[in-house]
């Protein structure tokens, strides 16, 4: 044995606890850190501070390799003392996987760019799975080896034992244990609690990311509890009724820095204004009129998940700005939503590209309030942060350089897929 690692190994059983303790210090802070980022409920609260946690998570994700290899080091004499315990033997495999495979995931998540879409995909997948699976076994294995449900006097029973006096119950047969301890009843009803609450969650989650493999309902689900109210409904073209994409692959999550709102014929118009010829204003009945193409692409957050193939109808933004004439002096477009909080811009040379679309419907339906209907910007070369959701103006500024909700709150400006 090299000398250095004979001088990592002296002090083994302190090092050994510690390791355990600031292990378990760091799951706790990135369980927490992991569900605030996983909830919708905190993009809303949080807004930029969300970014803060994120940062986070990131650092200690990745100072949680430490540990990791300071017990590796330790593995082989850890492993020789185990030799008779097969069961905390591979609770340390568990471990160890459960470790390694949040941090190799995390890292496609972190490197989402570096990596591109597929693999941060993948990554994310892992790093859910990995909750779901790991978090309860975590919460389990802690929860069971608090001391408080050791029973104290399980040795001491023993030790009685063998020393009793009475030569008549020493040599009688050793009264059976009992099958029912105090802690394997805790431990039992432990795991039947978790099983219950955590379950559930877990199977919807296997179910929507399973059906994001084999082409999607939950889209379908959400265009089912659409509670925008927009009369007339608009009339699907024929590519989009196919639909051309064949239909998308993947669920959207629905995200949202606000509640979700819902539109009707009265409080909804689209507005272009600002540094154009001829102001526009049009009502939902002048809207549905109005010239729409079809178009099929990919959408891609940054946090890892995609949705591919969907079939996107709407308007081209390129026609809405030279309906209204844009003046020189424009050089970003500027795009609000109805939610009445959430905006982002492209550079006047970004929005001519001819993909951008304002879109009214998605896969031949219209696109329900939760992902952004009545109407929503899709740019497909960029991260879906660009994507505006219930965007209700567009407006020619000046500023070449708007900065939009998320790049506000540390998202790149370059969006660029
Ligand atoms: N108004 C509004 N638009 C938004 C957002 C938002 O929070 N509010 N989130 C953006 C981000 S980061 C993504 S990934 C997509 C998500 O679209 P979805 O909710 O339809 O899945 O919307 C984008 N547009
Ligand atoms: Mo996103």
């Amino acid at each position: 044995m090299s000398d250095w690692l004979r001088k990592i190994q002296r002090g083994y059983g302190k090092k050994l606890a510690s390791i355990h303790a600031w292990n378990g210090g760091i799951v706790v802070i990135l369980a927490v850190t992991g569900l605030i980022l996983l909830g919708g409920f905190w993009r809303e609260v949080l807004g930029g501070g969300r970014q803060w946690i994120k940062w986070l998570h990131i650092v200690i994700g990745l100072a949680s390799i430490a540990p990791v290899i300071y017990y590796l080091l330790l593995a082989g004499k850890h492993w020789k003392q185990l030799k008779s315990r097969p069961w905390q033997k591979l609770n340390v495999l568990i471990v160890l996987v459960l470790l390694l495979g949040w941090f190799g995931s995390g890292i496609l998540l972190w490197q989402y760019r570096a990596v591109g879409p597929a693999f941060s995909n993948a990554g994310l997948i892992i790093h859910d799975l990995l909750t779901w699976v790991g978090l309860p076994y975590m919460i389990y294995h802690s929860l069971t080896r608090t001391k408080w449900l050791k029973e104290p006097n399980r040795r001491a029973v023993k030790f009685e034992r063998k020393t009793v006096t009475d030569p008549s119950a020493a040599a009688g047969p050793a009264s059976p244990q009992p099958v029912y301890t105090r802690r394997s009843f805790i431990k039992g009803a432990v795991g039947v609690g978790l099983a219950v609450t955590v379950g559930p969650s877990f199977l919807k989650w296997m179910g929507s990311s399973l059906s994001g493999f084999s082409g999607s309902s939950s889209t379908n689900d959400l265009v089912l509890a659409d509670k925008n109210q927009l009369i007339p409904a608009p009339q699907p073209l024929p590519d989009s009724l196919i639909p051309a994409g064949g239909g998308a692959r993947g669920n959207f999550r629905v995200f949202t820095v606000t509640p979700i709102p819902s539109f009707n014929n009265d409080n909804w118009s689209f507005t272009v204004d600002g540094l154009v010829d001829h102001k526009l204003n049009w009502n939902w009945e002048q809207f549905v009129r109005l010239k729409r193409t079809v178009q099929v692409s990919d959408f891609h957050c940054i946090t890892g998940w995609s949705v591919y193939s969907n079939t996107w109808e709407g308007i081209k933004l390129k026609e809405l700005l030279d309906m209204a004439g844009v003046q020189r002096a424009a050089r970003s477009v500027k795009f609000y939503s109805g939610d009445g909080v959430y905006t982002d811009s492209l550079t006047l040379e970004q929005a001519y590209m001819d993909d951008i679309m304002i879109a009214v419907m998605h896969d031949g339906k219209p696109i329900p309030n939760d992902l952004g209907g009545p109407v929503r910007l899709i740019v497909p070369k960029m991260y879906a942060y660009k994507s505006v959701k219930w965007v209700k103006r567009i407006e020619l500024i000046e500023d070449p350089d708007y900065t939009g909700y998320w790049e506000e709150r540390g998202y790149s400006k370059n969006a660029w897929i």
